[in-house]
């Protein structure tokens, strides 16, 4: 009788570190040429934000040089930057978008 069932013991692994995704930072960046109006739209677009949210982070970075538009895992950091660079490509307008692990 039985028999045929096989060993179901389960190995539970009790201790150890818990290791987070590390996270990446998506880098939008001044230039010269990229309308503010375009920038605005960008953010509004693909960061979920509103537009006087937009408008100022466009000012920043338009000031700055540089600001963090959002923080996201790796493969949706990845996604937002591409997202940008082919919006931006489509317009003609030289608008750059990169992203930095944290
Ligand atoms: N500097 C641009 C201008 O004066 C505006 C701009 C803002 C461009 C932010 C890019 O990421 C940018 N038209």
């Amino acid at each position: 009788d039985g028999g045929d069932e096989g060993d179901t013991s389960v190995v539970v692994k009790t201790r150890g570190r818990t290791k987070r995704p590390p996270l990446y930072k998506v880098l939008l960046l001044n230039d010269d040429y990229t309308p503010m109006e375009f920038v605005v739209a960008v953010l509004e677009r693909f960061f979920g934000m509103n537009h006087a949210q937009a408008f100022e982070v466009m000012l920043t970075v338009h000031k700055k040089g540089v600001a963090v538009v959002g923080v996201f895992s790796h493969e949706i950091a990845e996604t937002k930057v591409a997202q940008v660079m082919d919006f931006a490509r489509r317009y003609q307008h030289p608008l750059q978008c990169t992203m930095e692990k944290e």
